[in-house]
Protein backbone atom coordinates (compact mmCIF):
# COMPACT_ATOMS: atom_id res chain seq x y z
CA UNK A 1 0.00 0.00 0.00
CA UNK A 2 1.73 3.54 -1.10
CA UNK A 3 2.22 5.36 1.53
CA UNK A 4 0.77 9.44 0.63
CA UNK A 5 1.74 12.57 1.78
CA UNK A 6 -0.93 15.73 2.34
CA UNK A 7 -0.64 18.76 3.84
CA UNK A 8 -1.44 19.85 6.68
CA UNK A 9 -1.65 24.08 6.61
CA UNK A 10 2.10 24.43 6.15
CA UNK A 11 3.17 21.04 7.33
CA UNK A 12 3.14 17.86 5.24
CA UNK A 13 2.40 14.26 6.94
CA UNK A 14 3.54 10.80 5.51
CA UNK A 15 0.27 8.96 6.01
CA UNK A 16 0.17 4.72 5.60
CA UNK A 17 -3.91 4.67 4.11
CA UNK A 18 -4.23 1.48 6.30
CA UNK A 19 -4.19 3.57 9.11
CA UNK A 20 -7.48 4.10 10.80
CA UNK A 21 -9.51 6.38 12.79
CA UNK A 22 -12.90 5.52 13.77
CA UNK A 23 -15.58 7.21 15.74
CA UNK A 24 -18.11 5.12 18.09
CA UNK A 25 -19.86 5.42 21.08
CA UNK A 26 -19.91 4.14 24.06
CA UNK A 27 -22.83 2.14 26.18
CA UNK A 28 -23.67 5.82 27.34
CA UNK A 29 -23.51 7.24 23.91
CA UNK A 30 -20.23 9.33 24.27
CA UNK A 31 -18.36 8.90 21.10
CA UNK A 32 -14.85 6.83 21.59
CA UNK A 33 -11.80 7.17 18.89
CA UNK A 34 -9.91 4.57 17.65
CA UNK A 35 -6.72 5.19 16.20
CA UNK A 36 -5.70 1.87 14.46
CA UNK A 37 -2.22 1.26 12.84
CA UNK A 38 -1.84 -1.24 9.69
CA UNK A 39 0.63 -3.41 11.91
CA UNK A 40 -2.00 -4.03 14.26
CA UNK A 41 -1.60 -1.43 17.02
CA UNK A 42 -4.16 0.91 18.06
CA UNK A 43 -5.10 3.20 20.47
CA UNK A 44 -9.08 4.37 21.89
CA UNK A 45 -9.66 8.21 23.60
CA UNK A 46 -13.25 8.97 25.26
CA UNK A 47 -14.07 12.45 24.61
CA UNK A 48 -15.38 11.70 28.29
CA UNK A 49 -12.34 13.07 30.03
CA UNK A 50 -10.23 13.15 27.22
CA UNK A 51 -9.52 9.74 28.65
CA UNK A 52 -7.36 7.14 26.78
CA UNK A 53 -8.67 3.99 27.57
CA UNK A 54 -7.03 1.40 25.37
CA UNK A 55 -3.52 0.98 24.35
CA UNK A 56 -2.87 -2.12 22.23
CA UNK A 57 0.32 -3.47 20.69
CA UNK A 58 1.04 -5.08 17.12
CA UNK A 59 0.06 -8.32 18.71
CA UNK A 60 -3.65 -7.06 20.05
CA UNK A 61 -2.04 -7.10 23.72
CA UNK A 62 -3.66 -4.53 26.03
CA UNK A 63 -0.91 -2.60 27.38
CA UNK A 64 -2.72 -0.25 29.86
CA UNK A 65 -4.90 -1.53 33.33
CA UNK A 66 -8.57 -1.39 33.66
CA UNK A 67 -10.44 -2.71 36.86
CA UNK A 68 -12.83 -5.45 36.14
CA UNK A 69 -14.78 -3.17 38.12
CA UNK A 70 -14.28 0.44 36.61
CA UNK A 71 -17.57 2.52 36.49
CA UNK A 72 -17.95 3.54 32.78
CA UNK A 73 -20.99 5.91 34.13
CA UNK A 74 -20.27 10.17 34.09
CA UNK A 75 -19.35 11.87 35.48
CA UNK A 76 -16.73 9.43 37.35
CA UNK A 77 -13.69 8.61 35.06
CA UNK A 78 -12.93 5.21 34.36
CA UNK A 79 -10.55 3.28 36.52
CA UNK A 80 -8.10 2.82 34.31
CA UNK A 81 -6.57 3.64 30.84
CA UNK A 82 -4.98 7.56 30.97
CA UNK A 83 -7.26 9.87 32.77
CA UNK A 84 -5.69 13.60 32.76
CA UNK A 85 -5.95 15.40 36.21
CA UNK A 86 -6.20 19.19 35.59
CA UNK A 87 -6.40 21.96 37.19
CA UNK A 88 -4.90 19.91 39.83
CA UNK A 89 -3.29 16.90 41.13
CA UNK A 90 -4.66 15.24 44.74
CA UNK A 91 -7.65 16.01 46.34
CA UNK A 92 -6.82 19.69 48.25
CA UNK A 93 -9.93 22.87 48.12
CA UNK A 94 -13.10 23.19 46.66
CA UNK A 95 -12.09 20.80 43.50
CA UNK A 96 -12.44 17.25 43.32
CA UNK A 97 -9.51 14.58 43.24
CA UNK A 98 -7.29 15.35 40.88
CA UNK A 99 -9.82 18.39 38.91
CA UNK A 100 -12.54 18.27 36.96
CA UNK A 101 -10.73 17.44 33.14
CA UNK A 102 -11.27 14.14 33.59
CA UNK A 103 -15.11 14.56 34.31
CA UNK A 104 -15.63 16.63 31.40
CA UNK A 105 -16.93 15.83 27.80
CA UNK A 106 -14.58 16.61 25.68
CA UNK A 107 -14.98 17.78 21.52
CA UNK A 108 -13.14 17.06 18.54
CA UNK A 109 -10.50 19.59 17.81
CA UNK A 110 -10.83 19.82 14.36
CA UNK A 111 -8.38 22.84 13.87
CA UNK A 112 -5.65 23.07 16.27
CA UNK A 113 -3.07 24.83 16.08
CA UNK A 114 -0.29 23.31 14.21
CA UNK A 115 2.68 21.22 16.25
CA UNK A 116 6.01 20.79 15.12
CA UNK A 117 6.29 18.44 11.30
CA UNK A 118 7.52 15.40 13.57
CA UNK A 119 4.60 15.02 15.10
CA UNK A 120 3.06 14.09 11.88
CA UNK A 121 5.15 12.09 10.65
CA UNK A 122 4.03 8.35 10.73
CA UNK A 123 1.52 8.99 13.26
CA UNK A 124 -2.42 8.53 13.49
CA UNK A 125 -3.92 11.29 15.67
CA UNK A 126 -6.67 12.67 17.03
CA UNK A 127 -6.52 16.22 18.93
CA UNK A 128 -9.23 16.96 21.58
CA UNK A 129 -10.30 20.41 23.26
CA UNK A 130 -11.93 21.32 26.68
CA UNK A 131 -12.57 24.76 27.11
CA UNK A 132 -15.29 25.35 30.89
CA UNK A 133 -18.54 25.77 31.10
CA UNK A 134 -20.58 28.21 33.08
CA UNK A 135 -20.66 25.53 35.85
CA UNK A 136 -16.55 24.66 35.82
CA UNK A 137 -16.21 28.60 36.11
CA UNK A 138 -17.85 28.88 39.42
CA UNK A 139 -15.60 26.63 40.50
CA UNK A 140 -12.07 27.15 38.70
CA UNK A 141 -12.86 31.01 37.94
CA UNK A 142 -10.43 31.17 34.75
CA UNK A 143 -10.54 30.99 31.03
CA UNK A 144 -8.50 28.48 29.46
CA UNK A 145 -8.37 26.44 26.24
CA UNK A 146 -7.11 23.07 27.02
CA UNK A 147 -6.00 21.08 23.75
CA UNK A 148 -5.09 17.73 23.63
CA UNK A 149 -3.41 15.37 20.91
CA UNK A 150 -3.01 11.76 21.25
CA UNK A 151 -0.98 10.34 18.34
CA UNK A 152 -0.26 6.75 17.75
CA UNK A 153 2.93 5.86 15.59
CA UNK A 154 3.53 2.96 12.96
CA UNK A 155 5.58 1.28 15.36
CA UNK A 156 3.03 1.54 18.29
CA UNK A 157 4.50 3.90 20.39
CA UNK A 158 2.01 6.66 22.15
CA UNK A 159 2.19 10.36 22.00
CA UNK A 160 0.23 12.67 24.22
CA UNK A 161 0.67 16.15 24.14
CA UNK A 162 -1.03 18.25 26.32
CA UNK A 163 -1.43 22.53 25.65
CA UNK A 164 -3.08 24.78 27.96
CA UNK A 165 -3.01 28.42 27.32
CA UNK A 166 -4.43 31.42 29.34
CA UNK A 167 -7.42 33.20 27.97
CA UNK A 168 -7.68 35.01 31.10
CA UNK A 169 -7.24 38.55 31.91
CA UNK A 170 -4.87 37.21 34.95
CA UNK A 171 -2.88 34.70 35.43
CA UNK A 172 -3.83 31.17 37.11
CA UNK A 173 -1.67 27.89 38.28
CA UNK A 174 -2.52 24.51 37.99
CA UNK A 175 -1.06 20.93 38.52
CA UNK A 176 -1.47 18.58 36.32
CA UNK A 177 -0.56 14.35 35.64
CA UNK A 178 -1.38 11.63 33.07
CA UNK A 179 -2.10 9.34 35.26
CA UNK A 180 -1.53 6.16 33.57
CA UNK A 181 -2.62 2.96 35.02
CA UNK A 182 0.28 0.56 33.15
CA UNK A 183 -0.64 -3.07 33.26
CA UNK A 184 1.86 -5.14 34.48
CA UNK A 185 1.83 -9.13 34.98
CA UNK A 186 3.01 -9.35 38.62
CA UNK A 187 3.91 -6.40 40.91
CA UNK A 188 6.48 -7.75 42.66
CA UNK A 189 7.95 -8.26 39.36
CA UNK A 190 8.04 -4.85 38.20
CA UNK A 191 11.02 -2.16 39.25
CA UNK A 192 11.02 1.47 37.81
CA UNK A 193 14.88 3.09 36.83
CA UNK A 194 15.66 6.67 36.51
CA UNK A 195 14.29 8.01 39.94
CA UNK A 196 17.24 6.55 42.26
CA UNK A 197 18.51 9.12 45.01
CA UNK A 198 15.87 11.99 43.92
CA UNK A 199 13.76 13.80 46.33
CA UNK A 200 9.85 12.85 46.59
CA UNK A 201 6.87 13.50 48.84
CA UNK A 202 5.50 10.83 50.74
CA UNK A 203 1.18 11.27 49.72
CA UNK A 204 0.96 8.13 52.85
CA UNK A 205 2.85 10.71 55.24
CA UNK A 206 1.41 14.10 54.22
CA UNK A 207 3.83 14.44 51.56
CA UNK A 208 7.01 14.41 53.93
CA UNK A 209 9.64 14.79 51.58
CA UNK A 210 12.16 11.87 51.60
CA UNK A 211 14.81 10.57 49.54
CA UNK A 212 14.77 7.39 47.57
CA UNK A 213 17.95 5.40 47.66
CA UNK A 214 20.37 4.59 45.39
CA UNK A 215 18.65 1.46 43.73
CA UNK A 216 15.32 0.93 41.90
CA UNK A 217 12.22 1.38 43.17
CA UNK A 218 10.55 -2.22 44.01
CA UNK A 219 7.21 -2.86 45.43
CA UNK A 220 6.56 -4.84 48.59
CA UNK A 221 3.44 -2.76 49.86
CA UNK A 222 1.06 0.28 49.01
CA UNK A 223 3.66 2.90 47.55
CA UNK A 224 2.02 6.82 46.40
CA UNK A 225 4.76 9.29 46.04
CA UNK A 226 5.21 12.04 44.12
CA UNK A 227 9.22 12.22 42.79
CA UNK A 228 10.43 15.24 42.45
CA UNK A 229 12.56 17.53 39.24
CA UNK A 230 12.65 13.49 38.00
CA UNK A 231 14.57 12.86 34.17
CA UNK A 232 12.66 12.77 31.12
CA UNK A 233 12.98 9.16 30.54
CA UNK A 234 11.90 6.94 32.85
CA UNK A 235 11.81 2.55 32.48
CA UNK A 236 9.60 0.35 34.09
CA UNK A 237 10.52 -3.63 33.82
CA UNK A 238 8.29 -6.32 34.10
CA UNK A 239 10.42 -9.13 34.73
CA UNK A 240 7.46 -11.42 33.79
CA UNK A 241 6.37 -10.23 30.66
CA UNK A 242 10.30 -9.33 29.39
CA UNK A 243 8.80 -6.02 28.64
CA UNK A 244 9.50 -2.24 29.53
CA UNK A 245 7.59 0.59 29.21
CA UNK A 246 9.72 3.83 28.20
CA UNK A 247 8.38 6.83 29.42
CA UNK A 248 9.88 9.97 27.67
CA UNK A 249 8.55 13.39 28.75
CA UNK A 250 8.69 16.99 28.08
CA UNK A 251 7.08 19.53 30.85
CA UNK A 252 6.73 16.85 32.94
CA UNK A 253 9.47 17.41 35.84
CA UNK A 254 7.57 14.90 38.82
CA UNK A 255 6.40 11.35 38.67
CA UNK A 256 4.02 10.25 40.45
CA UNK A 257 4.14 6.41 41.40
CA UNK A 258 1.23 3.95 42.99
CA UNK A 259 -0.17 0.98 43.89
CA UNK A 260 -2.80 0.36 46.78
CA UNK A 261 -2.01 -2.92 47.27
CA UNK A 262 -4.17 -4.64 49.19
CA UNK A 263 -5.78 -2.69 52.07
CA UNK A 264 -6.63 0.16 49.89
CA UNK A 265 -7.80 -1.88 47.03
CA UNK A 266 -10.48 -3.16 49.05
CA UNK A 267 -11.32 0.16 50.19
CA UNK A 268 -12.60 1.26 46.05
CA UNK A 269 -15.56 0.14 45.03
CA UNK A 270 -14.25 0.39 41.80
CA UNK A 271 -11.23 -1.97 41.91
CA UNK A 272 -10.34 -5.55 42.48
CA UNK A 273 -8.96 -6.76 45.95
CA UNK A 274 -6.25 -8.41 43.98
CA UNK A 275 -5.90 -6.26 41.26
CA UNK A 276 -3.09 -3.84 42.88
CA UNK A 277 -1.40 -7.14 41.52
CA UNK A 278 -1.77 -6.08 37.88
CA UNK A 279 -1.35 -2.57 38.27
CA UNK A 280 1.37 0.08 38.32
CA UNK A 281 0.21 4.34 37.85
CA UNK A 282 3.65 6.18 36.98
CA UNK A 283 2.24 9.58 36.06
CA UNK A 284 4.33 12.39 34.55
CA UNK A 285 3.34 15.17 36.43
CA UNK A 286 3.87 18.82 36.99
CA UNK A 287 2.83 19.14 40.86
CA UNK A 288 5.71 20.40 43.18
CA UNK A 289 5.83 23.76 41.31
CA UNK A 290 2.34 24.46 39.56
CA UNK A 291 2.17 25.72 36.50
CA UNK A 292 2.09 29.81 36.49
CA UNK A 293 0.16 31.11 33.03
CA UNK A 294 -0.11 34.75 32.41
CA UNK A 295 -2.78 35.70 30.00
CA UNK A 296 -2.23 34.39 26.90
CA UNK A 297 0.47 32.07 27.89
CA UNK A 298 0.45 28.47 27.07
CA UNK A 299 2.18 25.25 28.24
CA UNK A 300 3.02 21.94 26.75
CA UNK A 301 3.35 18.72 28.46
CA UNK A 302 4.84 15.84 26.27
CA UNK A 303 4.15 12.54 27.22
CA UNK A 304 5.22 9.47 24.89
CA UNK A 305 5.15 5.57 25.93
CA UNK A 306 6.96 2.82 24.24
CA UNK A 307 6.50 -0.85 25.16
CA UNK A 308 9.70 -2.78 24.24
CA UNK A 309 10.99 -6.15 24.45
CA UNK A 310 13.81 -6.54 27.13
CA UNK A 311 15.63 -9.07 29.34
CA UNK A 312 15.26 -8.06 32.80
CA UNK A 313 18.10 -8.35 34.58
CA UNK A 314 17.90 -8.58 38.61
CA UNK A 315 20.66 -7.39 41.10
CA UNK A 316 21.21 -10.14 42.91
O1 LIG B 1 -1.02 9.41 43.99
C1 LIG B 1 -1.99 8.80 43.23
C2 LIG B 1 -3.36 9.05 43.84
O2 LIG B 1 -3.50 10.37 44.25
C3 LIG B 1 -3.60 8.09 44.98
O3 LIG B 1 -3.56 8.74 46.24
C4 LIG B 1 -4.99 7.53 44.66
O4 LIG B 1 -5.99 8.35 45.22
C5 LIG B 1 -4.95 7.56 43.15
O5 LIG B 1 -4.34 8.79 42.84
C6 LIG B 1 -6.27 7.34 42.48
O6 LIG B 1 -7.02 8.50 42.51
P1 LIG B 1 -8.49 8.42 41.88
O7 LIG B 1 -9.09 9.74 42.11
O8 LIG B 1 -8.30 8.09 40.42
O9 LIG B 1 -9.16 7.30 42.62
Amino acid sequence: MPLCVFEMGHFSAVWDQRAAIEISKDWNGIDQVTLRMPRGASARVSLHGGQVISWRNDRGEELLFTSSKAIFKPPKAMRGGIPICFPQFGNCGSLEQHGFARNKIWTIDDDPPPLHPAEYIGKSAIDLLLKPSEEDLKCWPHCFEFRLRVALALNGDLTMISRIRNLDSKPFSFSFAFHTYFSVSDISEVRIEGLETLDYLDNLCQRERFTEQGDAITFESEVDRIYLSSPNVIAVLDHEKKQTFVIRKEGLPDVVVWNPWEKKSRSMIDFGDEEYKQMLCVDGAAIEKPITLKPGEEWTGRLELCAVPSSYRSED
